[in-house]
């Protein structure tokens, strides 16, 4: 699934990496890879789960949703295994240690994106928001591109340099806002930051962009007339996260177990481990689609 001799990170990545807050590395999965995720588009949002399990998050239904929003879904790997070889896989685990210095990697969770011609933005926001229930509040996210992408299909957008701003919460209209870089420049406003470069991720499909969670980004409208933009988002814990006694976490936090702030890897996996540990389950499950 994964080409492991792109699958290296250098010094100079790493110091690419703490500069800007992301890091392009074109080429990581295989062709044969994309496609088979490809086809799993269509199969998970017309609800056909292979593992019979539903993902926690689905916000588009055919004949039911707006046309020209994005469809979007989240944890997906509970429900089709082609998306839990990628989203679990050790590879992606390993370079998000190289790149961060944890010691360890749990899933926090995936997320889905297809934009299909004359979709809306995506506001762009930072992604350790979603998690910040979490302690320590810490995200990385590896955005797996699953077609060839480009700005006029409403590729992903960073404002390069912006993971040093303070975390705030999620912009309200996430969706279909009206203005989707409007909260963004709204705290650049504030903190005094001038914006003075915008990158467009245009990279082929099968190429992976390694981001901090406070990184501000998101995607602009697909105005293509023909292209696909589908990707896959894999959004990465420490290994040492524990649930806060702060607030949130509304979807997420169902899966606390009472009086214990230890994530079960029955949910959040260890998908690697500077001591040489991964969650048992994870191989089997990803051949056989049950975690018995
Ligand atoms: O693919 C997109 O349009 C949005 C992706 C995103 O925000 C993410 O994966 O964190």
């Amino acid at each position: 699934m994964i080409r492991a001799e792109n699958a290296v990170i250098t010094e100079n990545d790493k110091i690419k990496f703490e500069e800007a807050g992301f890091l392009v590395i074109e080429n990581l999965l295989e062709l044969e890879a994309v496609s088979e995720l490809r086809g799993a588009f269509p199969r998970v949002f017309a609800g056909q789960f292979e593992t019979g399990v539903y993902p926690d998050e689905w916000y588009w239904r055919e004949g039911m949703s707006l046309p020209d929003v994005t469809r979007h879904m989240a944890n997906a790997w509970k429900s089709d295994l082609g998306i839990a070889r990628l989203v679990l896989n050790e590879r992606i685990a390993r370079i998000a240690c190289a790149l961060t210095g944890w010691n360890g990697v749990r899933l926090g969770q995936d997320t889905l994106w297809w934009k299909t011609p004359g979709t809306k933005a995506v506001a762009l926001h930072q992604d350790t928001s979603f998690m910040d229930f979490m302690i320590p509040a810490q995200t990385l996210t590896c955005w797996v591109a699953l077609d060839d992408t480009s700005r006029d299909a409403g590729t992903l957008e960073y404002i390069p340099g912006s993971h040093k701003w303070p975390l705030v919460p999620i912009p309200e209209e996430f969706h279909k806002p009206e203005d989707y870089r409007a909260t963004m420049r709204h705290m650049a406003e504030t903190l005094g930051e001038e914006i003075t470069e915008i990158y467009y991720a245009e990279i082929p499909a099968g190429s992976c962009i390694f981001h901090a969670g406070e990184i501000w980004h998101g995607s602009g409208p697909n105005v293509s007339r023909k292209k696909m933009r589908r990707s896959i988002g894999i959004h990465l814990l420490p290994e040492e996260a524990r649930f806060s006694e702060r607030g949130g976490g509304y979807i997420y936090r169902r899966y606390q177990k009472t009086g214990d702030p230890v994530p079960d890897e029955s949910f959040f996996p260890v998908l690697w481990s500077g001591s040489g540990s991964r969650t048992g389950w994870i191989d089997r499950y990803c051949k056989e689609g049950h975690r018995l």
